[in-house]
């Protein structure tokens, strides 16, 4: 089933806790911690699949995680790290986060891969508390949480050559007769539903991948038809060909109701190599008209090819026609720009802190704390002081003071709900 869009869930495994264990041994009666780390959380990770082309595995299952990492244990001994869960998904997929549909990633090349949702990490086991003074801690860290975020996957096929042309002008017939591919072909309009993909070879070596997407008519752009959002998938073609039908009605004005239909998706679309080619020239309405449509097309500006897809008249020139468009195109690097990347985003609360007010009391935000939170098992006495040390010497003690906080004031950390202890 195809699918060029799919909104999922991703999770990754919680870290596990530290454990804060004591060594026990026949002959010593108070053995130093040992209490060993929690492993890490597993990830969810997407993996680049060649030839896959749709994102129709999404349709069934929306949620994904990666699982839990175990607890640490007595002995020094390490929890064991959570196993990562893999997505494939074809090559030209675009990975947003949700709601406000930043782009996170663009998977192109094979085999590229992109963590999507981190697992937590493993907390550290009280045997690296030990010092001098402090012989016997039984503080330890809790694991994190895992990443969790919903993500859409936006599929946005890669081929280096895009048919173009109305409905029913002969674009998927041209596809089989130049490649393997087979795709639906009927006399009547909109017979592809969806893009379909086919391997042309240009010459010994060399072959370059088409891409065949549903007919586009006057008003495309504002949903007639098909719509023209099937145009996204010829958007990173390096070259276009335009189909026209020769034995249509008015095979000239189609192509200029096509065009039109481009340039209002995206008018860069234009500026790349167009090829026309004019089809269907074993039917005499077609043959025919050749000569008057290559001069009108001519005066458009293009260098039109005639063609036939069921005797392959025209389809060397074809091949040659493209080999040298892809060379041209390859030369001037006439690519459009891929979609600008703004994966880092500055976050102010990466490094620093604030507090803001929140129900009954305030929340403390901030990445430093709000992990070292989730580390803490505030049930320890210990491991409760160690974070509130934490707080006085980032000054966020002060800080809560200054706008109102006292005993029994509630205190927010990430998950954590605290009481603001005796002054
Ligand atoms: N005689 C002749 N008929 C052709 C040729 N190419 C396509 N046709 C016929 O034209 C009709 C439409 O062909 P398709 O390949 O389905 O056209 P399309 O452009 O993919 O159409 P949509 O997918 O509906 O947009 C079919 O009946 C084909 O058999 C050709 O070179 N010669
Ligand atoms: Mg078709």
């Amino acid at each position: 089933m195809f699918a060029d869009r799919a909104r999922i869930h991703v999770a990754g495994g919680a870290g596990g806790d530290g454990a804060g264990t004591f060594r026990r041994e026949a002959h010593v009666p108070r053995g130093g911690p040992d209490g060993g780390d929690g492993g890490h959380g597993g990830s969810v990770i997407l993996v680049v699949e060649a030839g896959m082309t749709t994102l129709g595995d999404f349709k069934r299952n929306r949620h994904f995680r990666g699982t839990d990492g175990g607890r640490g244990m007595r002995r020094k001994a390490h929890g064991r790290n959570g196993t990562d869960t893999t997505l494939r998904v074809p090559p030209g997929t675009l990975v947003r986060s949700q709601p406000d549909g930043e782009l996170i990633g663009e998977l192109m090349e094979a085999d590229a891969r992109l963590v999507v949702a981190a697992g937590g990490r493993g907390g550290r086991g009280n045997v690296h508390f030990a010092s001098a003074t402090h012989r016997a801690p039984t503080h330890f860290e809790k694991g994190t949480p895992g990443e969790e975020r919903w993500i859409e996957l936006e599929l946005k096929l890669i081929a280096d050559i895009g048919l173009v042309g109305a409905p029913n002008a002969g674009k998927s017939t041209l596809l089989a007769a130049l490649t393997e591919a087979r795709p639906e072909v009927g006399n009547y309009p909109f017979t592809t539903v969806t893009p379909n993909l086919g391997v042309l070879s240009l010459d010994e070596e060399r072959t370059a991948v088409i891409a065949d997407v549903p007919g586009l008519i006057e008003g495309a752009s504002e949903g007639r038809g098909l719509g023209h959002h099937f145009l996204r998938h010829v958007e990173r073609t390096r070259v276009l060909v335009g189909v026209v039908d020769g034995a249509g009605r008015d095979p000239v004005e189609e192509w200029r109701a096509v065009a039109d239909e481009l340039r209002l998706h995206d008018a860069r679309l234009l500026e790349r190599p167009i090829t026309i080619v004019v089809t269907k020239l074993d039917l005499s309405e077609s043959s025919e008209r050749w000569p008057e449509l290559r001069k009108a097309l001519k005066a458009d500006g293009y260098e039109p090819i005639g063609v036939s897809a069921h005797d392959g008249t025209g389809l060397d020139s074809l091949r040659r026609a493209l080999a040298a468009a892809l060379d041209r195109a390859d030369s001037e690097a006439a690519s459009m720009p891929a979609e600008e990347m703004r994966i880092h985003r500055f976050d102010p609360l990466a490094q620093g802190w604030d507090v803001v007010a929140e129900g009954d009391g305030f929340r403390v935000r901030g990445r430093r704390v709000e992990i070292a939170a989730a580390r803490t098992d505030f049930e320890n006495d210990e491991s409760r002081d160690r974070f509130w040390r934490l707080l006085e010497r980032l000054g966020i003690d002060v800080e809560l003071r200054r706008v109102g906080a006292g005993p029994g004031t509630t205190v927010y950390v990430g998950r954590a709900e605290l009481e603001w202890g005796e002054e």
